[in-house]
């Protein structure tokens, strides 16, 4: 059994050559970025067995994605070659350091990824894993990947873990603001990451786990400050590090490998949390989505310090 099957889009992304207006960027390089496939990638890096799913196009950018994100260890064989539709790609801007605004541009309409359905997909190899990991991002691509979504938050006997990053991306729902649909397929899940800036308006949070009491876990990320997981009755908040951040980008994704990882490994709630912290830390000091993680039993060490370390 593979521990994490993670499905979602993957495009090539391009990281400009210097800081500015995409306007003004001349150049830039290229890398690949994909919030599940982020995921996996870093769960593959901590020593788990993980398979990435998804369609990309029969083409060049579709090869290096397939290439890279099995470079990290990741099974790509599930991954779907499509001759009819592309690729999707974006170009993003360096930001501001202090409060990462900054411009994406998504060339990702009509891709391969978005004609994903429960029909042109290997959902044996979808649902092998102890642990399916979705996002957000998914059923914003299309209805076909709104379906496909249903399908696999559906509660129903023996299917894996269902882990859902919320990964509220506005700029990909166009009409909708996608607040239901995220909602709904929230609560089909088991573990639910969501940030509190992206919690729908929501105070806290408390008012979070009000509004998705089913999930069995429910983490909420409170940026700098820390995260908040409400595992049935009980609640946790373990402060984040502080370091100094390049990029906020694949931050989160870094962030849910470290937590699914100690889950795996059956560690405690706090130690859970502090993975999740350690993954975030080393993503946030590079300008791409995936840094090197630290090794599994560097993790242990510093996940293990006392709270005086941790703030
Ligand atoms: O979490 C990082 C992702 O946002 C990035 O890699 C691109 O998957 C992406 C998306 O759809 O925004």
């Amino acid at each position: 059994v593979v521990d994490v099957v993670a499905l979602g889009e993957s495009m090539v992304t391009f990281l400009p050559s210097r800081p500015g207006r995409l306007a003004d960027v001349p150049s830039f390089g290229r890398a690949i970025g994909g919030a599940e496939s982020n995921v996996a990638c870093v769960l593959a890096a901590a020593g788990h067995s993980t398979r990435w799913v998804s369609r990309v196009g029969a083409d060049g950018f579709g090869d290096h994605l397939v290439e890279a994100v099995g470079a990290y260890g990741v099974d790509v064989s599930a991954v779907r070659r499509d001759p009819a539709r592309p690729t999707g790609v974006y170009f993003r801007t360096a930001g501001d350091r202090a409060t990462d605004a900054h411009e994406v541009a998504y060339y990702r309409a009509g891709s391969a990824a978005s004609a994903m359905t429960a029909r042109n997909l290997d959902l044996d190899a979808v649902r092998a894993g102890r642990i399916l990991h979705l996002s957000g991002i998914t059923p914003a691509l299309s209805a076909d990947c709104l379906e496909l979504m249903r399908e696999l938050t559906a509660r129903r006997p023996g299917r894996p873990l269902v882990s859902f990053d919320v990964n509220h991306r506005p700029g990909l729902w166009r009409d909708a603001d996608g607040s239901a649909v995220l909602l709904e397929l929230a609560r089909g899940a088991d573990i639910v990451f969501v940030g509190e800036d992206e919690a729908w308006g929501l105070g806290g949070p408390d008012d979070v786990r009000a509004a998705l009491p089913e999930p069995e876990v429910l983490v909420v990320k409170q940026g700098g400050t820390g995260a908040t997981v409400f595992h049935g009755p009980h609640v946790t908040f373990v402060p984040a590090l502080t370091v100094d951040v390049v990029a906020a980008v694949g931050a989160g994704d870094a962030f849910a490998a470290g937590f699914l990882s100690a889950t795996l490994r059956g560690l405690p709630v706090r130690a859970r949390l502090r993975h999740g912290h350690l993954m975030a830390a080393a993503a946030l000091t590079v300008a791409g989505d995936l840094a090197e993680p630290p090794a599994r039993h560097h993790a242990d060490r510093l996940a293990a310090l006392d709270d005086g370390a941790w703030g």
